[in-house]
């Protein structure tokens, strides 16, 4: 006799169908997403979900940080809900699937249920957080961050992105500022379905990643000053060149991360140089590393040596520095009793699996802070994302999909 709920699936044309419809919104120029947070293409993907979620009979929530909660009731409303989700901004060249699966992924456990009529003990919350990706406003993962307790809400209201404009008037601007307090909700559990984002599982031919950890991030800000001068009048030993530290520094980030194989990584991916004009020595330039190990030892070494590197080139170019930190978490261990949901939902589907170490960011690395959380990966093709290319196959939704689905019903208690 099957248990409760032994034989869910989700339905994966509808699932399929949403994320493709929501890829419609913030279209990119190359088939992928540009959805910023807080433009107005985040707007317009926030009040299609709302669509969906009101017509698939869902409370809706709205917090402070604009993060969004669709409620679907237990029978045992006075328990604290499982909670489900990820997030519907994208980076400036992102792909359909990160982030959207997650949320999309949760919708679809709702319509499912209500499909068949089945109801669980503990209410279940679809969330949409707020600013995952950082891209536009600093840090990444903000709205889960505040609501873990991490980040201070009235200090990231006052980040700015690179038109200068506030995170918090942009946040009313496209008028999805709620009144709900953040992180005052109790989480019974939150999962979190997203796509590896990475070639492990697609080149091992398993479906689902069994997410056990998350590795540690270190965002540095650096700001090179020089002077700015003629490119052909000022001779060689005269120049400040801050376009050169820079370089030399991204040189530096990629040496450090090498010399932590076969785990860590560093790169810089934001790069401003002032007056970025073609004959005149850059007189300063701004950018961001991104440095992450699964060890923190390792992550702390990097930190150290690449402040001390930053030193020593820019006393070799007599420029000066500032390194501001404008993003960090530790690593992250989930919780064993959901990582064993998610294992035994994959085992008893028939799905291949393996235990994985998320290489990227996402907001149950904060939420796993303040209640009990876990990951479920599915493959992406060539484990590209944060590009529009970023690829998926419908049955690698529906293989993430399902598992989520018997995790979150598991832990919300089917009824009858
Ligand atoms: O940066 C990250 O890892 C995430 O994609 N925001
Ligand atoms: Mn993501
Ligand atoms: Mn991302």
């Amino acid at each position: 006799m099957a248990a409760p709920g032994e034989n869910l699936r989700i339905n994966s044309d509808r699932l399929w169908d949403s994320i493709m419809e929501m890829a419609k919104i913030g279209p990119g120029i190359a088939g992928g997403n540009n959805r910023q947070t807080l433009t107005d293409a985040d707007g317009e993907g926030r009040q299609l979900f709302k669509r969906w979620c009101e017509a698939a009979g869902l409370e809706m929530g709205l917090d402070e940080m604009g993060t969004m909660f669709a409620r679907r009731e237990g029978i045992e409303p006075d328990l604290p809900p499982v909670y489900v989700g990820s997030h519907l901004d994208t980076q400036p060249t992102g792909g359909k699937y990160d982030g959207v699966l997650g949320v999309l992924g949760g919708l679809e456990i709702v319509r499912s249920l209500n499909e068949l009529g089945i109801k669980t003990k503990h209410p279940i919350v679809v969330t949409n957080w707020t600013n995952e990706e950082g891209a536009r406003f600093a840090p990444a993962m903000m709205a889960s961050g505040v609501f873990a307790g991490v980040l201070d809400q009235a200090d990231v209201y006052e980040h700015v992105d690179k038109d200068g404009k506030k995170f918090g008037e942009e946040l009313e601007r496209i008028g999805w500022k709620g009144s709900e307090k953040v992180g005052e909700r109790k989480i019974h559990a939150f999962f979190e379905l997203h796509i590896e984002q990475g070639p492990i599982l697609e080149d091992e031919g398993i479906d689902i990643g069994v997410v056990t950890h998350g590795q540690g991030l270190k965002w540095l800000q650096v700001t090179l000053t020089g002077r700015e001068a003629h490119t052909g009048s000022t001779p060689m030993p005269k120049r400040r060149n801050a376009g050169l530290g820079m370089a030399r520094v991204i040189e530096l980030v990629h040496e450090i991360a090498m010399d932590y194989q076969p785990d860590a990584v560093g790169a810089v991916g934001h790069m401003e140089v002032y007056p970025n004009s073609r004959n005149i020595i850059a007189g300063r330039t701004m950018f961001t590393i991104d440095i992450r190990s699964p060890e923190k030892e390792v992550l702390d070494a990097m930190d150290g040596r690449i402040r001390e590197g930053i030193d020593t080139i820019c006393e070799a170019l007599d420029i000066q520095y500032q390194i501001e930190q404008v993003g960090h978490f530790d690593p992250v261990t989930f919780d064993p009793g959901c990582v064993k949901a998610v294992r035994d939902a994959a085992e008893r589907l028939g799905y291949t699996h393996r235990n994985i170490v998320s290489g990227a960011g996402h907001d149950a690395c904060w939420i796993n802070r303040v209640a009990p959380t876990a990951m479920v990966m599915c493959p992406c093709v060539d484990g590209l994302s944060h590009n529009e290319a970023e690829e998926i196959t419908k049955e690698w939704a529906a293989a993430g999909a399902d598992v989520l689905f018997h995790a979150v019903v598991e832990t919300a208690e089917i009824v009858g």
